[in-house]
């Protein structure tokens, strides 16, 4: 139900285009044409929304501007105390964050006969894992094989990803199916009992296992209940402020907050891993986002104050589908399985400008240029936007197939009074995912012996680009790497003494580049405080 009458006129162009449009099959674009597009469009390429680290292992390299403030910000232990000789918790492997890989690491660990404590500054299961739609990948069709799924990957991602953990993530993943399958995940099967799949953005194959467009939801409440059903002590509502390291260097814990009470406490563990997510919540250059709240760059910043090297921290995912329209829901996920099941992206004119299932980069570059560049946008509250046509979708399949495909898209809409089975939709991109982060060798430990990580936090395993679900699935693949290397390496580690050392030599830093500002970090909640109502 679109009252505005700029959008009523614009989807009448959209309908009496429909037709024609569901027989075009756009031409996938040229390299040379891609790389133009990403230089003039896409947000990575915007050099005013990004500065040079002044400390740290990466100094000199670019980050975001939001990124930076955080990776050189002043730690909320300054000037204060915690007594390190008594800990408050001790296990062998001290897991931080409660999303999918966590959970995955906690299932693995505790079944290498590891004590495991989880801790979490939200719920148990408050991840981006759960808000994650369309899919998770993985080749295990006839036609279909790891070395093909890693050459899609490998040129999705612009043939920078890390070999070795690429090579990882596609040849464990039809392993990693069956794991979920056998904990429970109920994915979409045919009458014969099948796995269903479908195309995503820049897949030769048909590899993406859905459970309809609630995909991520499925996968960590079956974990969640794993972690549960086995007792695994998880401690909510507490998160980690700083890793604590031994007098030989080696990672042996965190400083705790409980984020009610603000109570510091002390983890003390043999191993520890960092599965903390992604930043979606520091909304950078001003994007929408995709991500749940607590997305908020944490174990970027906690690592790298302890002294471990960022991988490719300059690149961002914006989902070419973010919900433009209305409000309420603006920059929510619109899940690429809208496109992979039948509907096209079309301009204000009705125009079909792309092929739907180019890369996400592509894809959002392409979108944000039809709606400056051309103006071609249609507009919105919020800005410009174009239009999904989701009625091709039945148009083309049949009536019922948005309801049994993507009922999650059809109710989010529908309870703003939109039929997505009758009316297009507006989209534009929301910044969604962090394609850096932590530099990880292939047993899942970052630069820091005994620091282990998994998830969003770690940067190299897609490269520079990421395709759809291959982040659910990397979050099993190497949450449950981390847990088992982290556990058996628990098996030999002695802890030596406590220490917050490292913090000194971070303020040392901080003096010596002459960074003043107190910008505290890890930030922990998004800031939606009003600019009017700060320091009140
Ligand atoms: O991998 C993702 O980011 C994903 C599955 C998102 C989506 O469009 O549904």
């Amino acid at each position: 139900m679109y009252l505005d009458s700029k959008m009523n006129e614009s989807i009448r162009k959209v309908e009496a285009a429909r037709e024609a449009n569901m027989k075009l099959d756009p031409r996938r674009m040229t390299a040379e044409e891609k790389e133009n597009l990403l230089k003039t469009f896409h947000p990575d390429y915007r050099e005013d929304q990004f500065v040079s680290l002044r400390i740290g292992p990466n100094k000199g390299e670019k980050v975001p501007t939001e990124l930076a403030a955080l990776l050189e910000g002043k730690s909320r232990m300054d000037g204060l105390t915690v007594d390190l000789t008594k800990p408050d918790y001790e296990a062998d492997v001290l897991i931080i964050g409660g999303g999918g890989a966590g959970c995955s690491a906690a299932i693995e660990a505790n079944e290498n006969g590891a004590s495991v404590l989880v801790v979490t500054k939200l719920r148990v299961g408050d991840a981006n894992t759960m808000m994650a739609e369309g899919g998770i990948q993985a080749a295990d069709k006839p036609n279909d094989s790891p070395a093909q799924h890693f050459l899609d990957a490998f040129g999705g991602g612009h043939f920078a990803a890390q070999k070795d953990l690429l090579y990882k993530l596609v040849t464990e993943a039809p392993e990693a199916i069956q794991w979920l399958s056998k904990l429970g995940v109920e994915f979409d099967k045919a009458p014969d009992g099948t796995m269903i799949t479908t195309h995503g953005g820049g897949t030769s194959r048909k590899r993406m296992h859905a459970a309809k467009d609630y995909s991520g939801a499925e996968i960590m409440r079956t974990l969640r209940d794993e972690v549960l059903n086995r007792g695994i002590p998880v401690v909510d509502f507490t998160s980690a402020i700083e890793l604590i390291k031994d007098e030989n260097g080696r990672c042996a814990g965190a400083v705790l907050m409980n984020m009610e009470t603000k109570e510091l406490m002390v983890a003390k563990a043999k191993t520890v891993i960092l599965a903390t997510g992604g930043a979606g919540r520091l909304h950078y250059q001003g994007f929408p986002t995709s991500n749940h709240y607590g997305a908020t760059a944490d174990g970027l910043v906690l690592a790298y104050r302890a002294g471990a090297r960022l991988l490719y921290p300059d690149t961002l995912q914006y989902h070419p589908t973010g919900a433009a329209f209305p409000a309420q829901i603006y920059g929510a996920l619109v899940t690429e399985k809208v496109r992979s099941v039948g509907a096209m992206l079309v301009n204000a004119n009705g125009e079909v400008f792309m092929n739907p299932l180019e890369t996400r980069d592509v894809s959002a570059a392409s979108i944000i240029r039809e709606c400056t560049e051309r103006g071609n946008g249609v507009a919105t509250p919020e800005g410009y936007a174009v239009w999904l046509d989701t009625p091709m979708i039945e148009a083309k399949h049949g009536a019922g197939t948005i309801e049994k495909r993507i009922p999650a898209m059809m109710r989010m809409f529908a309870k703003h009074g939109i039929d997505i089975r009758k009316e297009p939709i507006l989209v534009y991109p929301t910044l969604h995912y962090q394609n850096g982060g932590l530099k990880i060798s292939a047993n899942g430990q970052t630069d820091i012996e005994n620091l282990y990580a998994a998830g969003e936090v770690v940067g190299g395993i897609h490269g520079r680009n990421r395709l759809m679900g291959n982040s659910l699935l990397d979050i099993i693949v190497f949450g449950r790497n981390a847990g088992k290397e982290a556990s058996e390496k628990a098996k030999t580690v002695q802890v030596g003494e406590l220490t917050l050392s490292h913090l000194s030599t971070y303020n040392t830093l901080r003096a010596e580049a002459g960074i003043d500002d107190d910008k505290m970090s890890p930030q922990l909640l998004p800031d939606y405080v009003r600019k009017e109502n700060r320091g009140k």
